[in-house]
């Protein structure tokens, strides 16, 4: 998907129709795909899912509806809205239309303002669905991974790694007497903190690995494909950074230090929460051997 261009697929048996509405798509600004039945369509949405489906109501083999009720039983990357075209205009016919799991319809012979006009109204409700999974994605004050995140990747790479026998190592991150930043300089001055933290664990890592904001003041890091030993070698080479991080906020400098526990999936970790446990319990050890410090 080419990003910031809203994609469409168009249905529609009757190749005059789909080539005259793929032209005003198109001249729209619009990247458009065709299918000539909601068969070829089924392959499309999965080959390359569209921001939009337009689709005819009557065809043949699989109809508009069953299309629709098809998209809203998939598991899709994202939203997908859809928009029937039909010649029946009665109410009891849209509101099995909508019912199917149509977003709105077009009645045939199709107006191409209206049809641009209900695109946009389709695009306003596609970018609100956009906002509120990076909401949920995304943690906002550092833009990381959020919590559920992190389990949802915990959960792939977990089965992966078991399938193909991959070590995978677990990084927990807490920053050392925290609770004195946001006394000493208020919460703004700890906010800033634990941004400058976020940034420089993103930093530290490989785009396969990800970093998520746990909690308050605390991190947690997957390192795919990776064992105990190297990933205590990556931690205390970040432990070493954010030591020598200088965090400029209201006229003063600020300098923290954190501490790390780390830990890999064993052959007798049961469940992908029991390695997070596990390197919960090894930054415990670090907390208490005098912080500062990765402990495994
Ligand atoms: P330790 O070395 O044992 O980790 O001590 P600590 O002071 O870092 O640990 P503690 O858990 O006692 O304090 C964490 C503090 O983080 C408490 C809470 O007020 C603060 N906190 C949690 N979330 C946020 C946040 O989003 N912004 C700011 N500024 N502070 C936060
Ligand atoms: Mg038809
Ligand atoms: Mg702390
Ligand atoms: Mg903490
Ligand atoms: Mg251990």
């Amino acid at each position: 998907m080419t990003p910031g261009v809203t994609s469409i697929l168009l249905v529609d048996d009757d190749p005059a129709i789909l080539r005259l509405l793929a032209r005003w798509l198109e001249q729209a600004g619009y990247r458009v795909t065709t299918a000539r039945d909601g068969y070829e369509a089924k392959q499309a949405i999965e080959r390359e899912c569209p921001h939009v489906v337009v689709t005819d109501w009557e065809m043949p083999h699989v109809d508009g509806l069953e299309l629709c009720r098809w998209v809203r039983g998939q598991n899709l990357p994202h939203y997908v809205y859809l928009l029937f075209l039909t010649v029946r205009a009665g109410l009891s016919d849209l509101v099995r239309g909508l019912e199917s799991g149509a977003d709105d319809f077009l009645k045939k012979p199709i107006d191409k303002d209206e049809l641009l006009a209900r695109l946009r109204s389709a695009k306003r409700v596609l970018d609100l669905e956009e906002r509120l999974g990076v909401l949920a994605r995304c943690d906002a004050l550092t833009g990381l991974a959020s919590r559920r995140t992190f389990f949802e990747f915990l959960n792939r790479e977990w089965s992966r790694s078991q399938r193909y026998r991959f070590p995978l190592s677990c990084v927990m991150v807490d920053i050392d007497y925290f609770k004195r930043i946001n006394d000493t300089h208020g919460h703004a001055a700890g906010d800033e903190v634990i941004r400058r933290v976020a940034d420089c664990l993103s930093a530290g890592c490989r785009t396969s690995d990800i970093v998520s904001r746990h909690g308050g003041e605390e991190f947690c890091l997957l390192l795919p494909e990776t064992i105990e030993h190297n990933a205590a070698t990556w931690a205390d080479r970040m432990r070493q950074k954010l030591a020598a991080l200088r965090i400029e906020f209201g006229g003063k400098t600020l300098q923290i230090t954190a501490s790390l526990g780390v830990a890999q999936r064993m052959s007798d970790t049961a469940t992908s929460e029991q390695l997070v446990d596990m390197a919960d319990q090894a930054l415990i050890v670090a907390k208490r051997t005098g912080r500062d410090r990765v402990a495994t």
